[in-house]
């Protein structure tokens, strides 16, 4: 039986997952469908352009900076000693096979490593080579999209019984009535799974309290993933593959709301070959453009992040917060003393700041109440609580969304 919806009233969106800002995303999909060359030339792309010696963590993760033409703009601005982008934190998984559940392929290596991603780019194969072995002996990305699925539930019905088992140990045979909300819960998360045979992330009406349980475990099921379909070059330059619609048509289906990005691969890697001038012309003589900019800034929403940004001629800096942050907390994130001493959060929007092109438009004022209703203003400044000492400022370049009354909340519109 599907589980009951919840009837709590109005809901605001509770997020699965991790807390915590230092969130990666991993890249999952069938092996030779083109993963490694994804993460190597996201990897280089803006990391050797902007020359961040820090970026690789391991051989399989990376630091990818998150480009932002405000982020340009500012340091362009404050020509700043310092500069210190937003950055995505990428992980190349080992390629699943059916069965990998169970110990096919490369077995059980890859749920560590999907396990310890918050988020998961899913990559799928739409690209005909016959040098390059299929493992399913040929081209579908929607049977692969739906191996990769199946093999992630099958892992979490794996993983749930154990829980069960020691829930039940102590709530049901052991008499811990305390412990037994929980045991109902995870039998719930079970039937769904096992019964329903879907994903933990496709129930929409997860409660509170269910959320709690579930960000317990952390199933692989419950990490939001983004479709990223590998395309010949000239498929993807002249925009057409008979598998586009085919997997767009799964994905509304079947996890809706998600979203499709096409690339491809081999121009990528053709690109990053080139000087900025021949990819230049290259991208124009074809009208084209690369995707690796707008899957680095979906990866990042993915994972619940959002930052802002601290500007002056030290450093330019983005800070790293999870989605709907309020302002004396983001602030926080620069300074414990910021957050104990918040007064107040003045916005502006980005476009303003730009045009006005002077530090003259921001205006500090050393009040002791916060009463805004924002819209979609790009820029906040926060004042410390020091009487009479120049106010620090701080720029937020992210989308700004009405917060309540008595606080601003950060968060895109
Ligand atoms: N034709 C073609 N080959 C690709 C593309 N992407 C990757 N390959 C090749 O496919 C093979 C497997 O790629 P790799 O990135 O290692 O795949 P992974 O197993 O998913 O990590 C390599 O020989 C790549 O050169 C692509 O977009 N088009
Ligand atoms: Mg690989």
């Amino acid at each position: 039986m599907p589980p009951k919806k919840s009837d709590s009233g109005p809901k605001t969106p509770t997020i699965i997952g991790r807390f915590g800002t230092t969130l990666k995303i991993g890249i999952v999909g069938l092996p030779n469908v083109g993963k490694s060359t994804f993460f190597n030339v996201l990897t280089k792309s803006q990391a050797t352009a902007e020359n961040f010696p820090f970026c690789t963590i391991d051989p399989n993760e990376s630091r990818v900076p998150v480009p932002d033409q405000r982020y340009d703009f500012l340091c362009k601005y404050h020509k700043p000693a310092s500069k210190v982008p937003a950055f995505l934190n990428v992980v190349d998984i080992a390629g699943l096979v059916k069965g990998a559940h169970a110990g096919q392929g490369l077995g059980n290596a890859f749920l560590s490593h999907i396990s310890a991603c918050d988020a998961l780019f899913h990559l799928t194969r739409a690209f005909e080579d016959d040098d390059i072995v299929h493992i399913e002996g040929n081209v579908d990305p929607v049977r692969d999209i739906e191996i990769i699925h199946e093999e992630l539930r099958l892992k979490d019905e794996e993983l749930i019984m154990p829980i069960i088992d020691k829930l039940e140990k102590v709530s049901v045979r052991g008499g811990d009535k305390k412990l037994k909300p929980e045991y109902d819960i995870i039998l719930k998360v079970k039937n769904w799974l096992k019964d329903e045979k879907k994903g933990v992330r496709f129930y929409k009406d997860w409660n509170d309290k269910e959320i709690d349980v579930l960000n317990k475990h952390l199933f692989l099921t419950s990490k939001p993933m983004l479709y990223l379909v590998n395309l010949s070059e000239k498929d993807y330059i002249r925009r057409k593959n008979k598998w586009l619609i085919k997997i767009k048509e799964w994905v509304d289906k079947n996890d809706p709301g998600a979203v499709v990005i096409p690339f491809s691969g081999t121009m990528e890697l053709m690109c990053q070959e080139m000087s900025e001038e021949e990819m230049r012309k290259f991208l124009e003589q074809n009208k084209t453009q690369s995707s690796l900019s707008k899957i680095i800034k979906t990866g990042f929403s993915a994972l619940q992040l959002e930052y802002f940004f601290t500007a002056g001629p030290d450093e330019v800096r983005a800070w790293t917060i999870k989605k709907g942050t309020k302002a004396p907390q983001a602030a926080g994130k620069i300074h414990t003393d910021f957050e104990k001493g918040f007064i107040m959060a003045e916005v502006m929007k980005f476009e303003d700041f730009k045009e006005e092109g002077s530090e003259s438009t921001v205006k500090v004022r050393l009040l002791f109440t916060v009463s805004y209703f924002l819209q979609t203003t790009t820029y906040i400044y926060i004042a410390p609580l020091t009487q009479g000492s120049i106010p620090e400022c701080l720029t937020v370049a992210e989308g700004l969304r009405a917060g309540g009354r008595k606080e601003v909340t950060i968060g895109s519109s």
